[in-house]
């Protein structure tokens, strides 16, 4: 069996009953054998970045230690927001779950469908700040920037807004 890696996950909903889609993917993401959710940031409420005018969305970051591949984790994501009823209509548009994979250990790849480090979380504070909660000051691989260096240039770090809704873990790392 493959050595298990350290990923980083980004999940966002924007449409119905938003947090309740937060709390299933987290549930869905570890009931799945071989991940183990180690850590999920606090929720952010955040404005939408991109160019469709769509409703705020709610944010998180969880850590997970996993022994899949990268494609076996993007395919268990997928079928994750398929249950919880996305309907891909309009690119960049609203969505009741999307999962993005951020980080995958500290590896650097691209193929089909698939690019990691994510292509454009560096820029995203809506991305970057609940990560920093979740990985502390790293390095982001092949950038020469840790995560708070990106934060402090993001320009959408206005509306980021941390809410007092948290979703724990059931196998949290103590510390
Ligand atoms: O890339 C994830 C989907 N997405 C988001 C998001 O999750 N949060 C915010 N604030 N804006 C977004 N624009 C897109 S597309």
């Amino acid at each position: 069996m493959r050595a298990p890696v350290t990923a980083y996950l980004g999940l966002g909903s924007n449409l119905g009953d938003r947090l309740d889609h937060l709390r299933r993917g987290v549930e869905l993401l570890q009931s799945h054998q071989a991940i183990r959710i180690t850590r999920v940031s606090s929720i952010y409420e955040t404005a939408p970045v991109g160019p469709v005018e769509q409703p705020d969305f709610l944010n998180l970051v969880v850590a997970a230690d996993t022994t899949l591949s990268p494609e076996e984790l993007l395919s268990v994501a997928q079928e994750i927001e398929r249950r919880l009823h996305r309907v891909r209509t309009i690119r960049w548009g609203p969505r009741t779950l999307d999962i993005d994979i951020l980080l995958y250990g500290d590896r650097i790849f691209q193929q089909e469908g698939l690019t990691v480090p994510h292509p454009r979380m560096e820029e995203r504070a809506f991305v970057l700040i609940p990560l920093l909660e979740v990985a502390g000051n790293l390095r982001i691989p092949g950038s020469g920037a840790t995560v708070r260096e990106r934060i402090e240039e993001a320009p959408d770090r206005s509306g980021v807004r941390k809410t007092p809704h948290r979703i724990v873990p059931a196998n949290p790392v103590v510390g």
